[in-house]
């Protein structure tokens, strides 16, 4: 049996129907071989964050555990996001679906075509503040503690819990 390990990704969509695509979105990565989603955040509309004249996002967090290597559940993801025939017209703008790998196991990885932790996770309220939901004050592997960095977060970023039942 290979080990499970324990992942976190970010969600989040702001074209289409968003919170139906994180739904489906939920269902395809619960469906990917060798990937179980344990549990998700709430639901977040947040303001967007880059790149500003865009619509709101809706976000989430997502822990998984998996059996896949960092590389394979990138994959993973890329396919999700393809699924929900991801259109990306400019970095940082508009998407039907972003599946971004957060944190993987207590790894740190600096490769070309992965970064993990998410080089931005600790600036952006809408990947840290559903992050922090589920795991609590934690240290990255990268030493930053999260309260620490919930606390520092811009206070410009504007976010907002969502009732929402799955
Ligand atoms: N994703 C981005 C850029 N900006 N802003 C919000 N609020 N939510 C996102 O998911 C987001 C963003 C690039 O991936
Ligand atoms: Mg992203
Ligand atoms: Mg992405």
């Amino acid at each position: 049996m290979s080990k499970r390990i324990m992942a976190y990704l970010g969600l989040g969509a702001n074209l289409g129907d968003p919170i139906n695509q994180l739904q489906q979105a939920l269902a395809l990565l619960h469906h990917s071989g060798g990937v179980s989603v344990r549990r998700i955040s709430s639901l977040y509309e947040t303001s967007p964050v880059g790149y500003l004249d865009q619509p709101n996002f809706f976000n989430l967090v997502a822990e998984i555990d998996t059996v896949l290597p960092p590389t394979e559940l990138l994959q993973a993801a890329q396919k999700v996001e393809q699924c929900l025939h991801r259109v990306r017209l400019e970095r940082f703008g508009p998407r039907t679906m972003d599946v971004d790998i957060l944190l993987y196991d207590h790894r740190i990885i600096d490769t070309v075509e992965l970064t993990i932790p998410h080089p931005r996770l600790l600036e952006r309220a809408f990947a840290l503040i559903p992050l922090h939901e589920l795991t609590g004050e934690i240290i990255l592997p990268t030493g930053q503690s999260l309260d620490e960095a919930m606390r520092a977060l811009p206070k410009d970023q504007w976010i907002k819990k969502r009732d929402f039942s799955w």
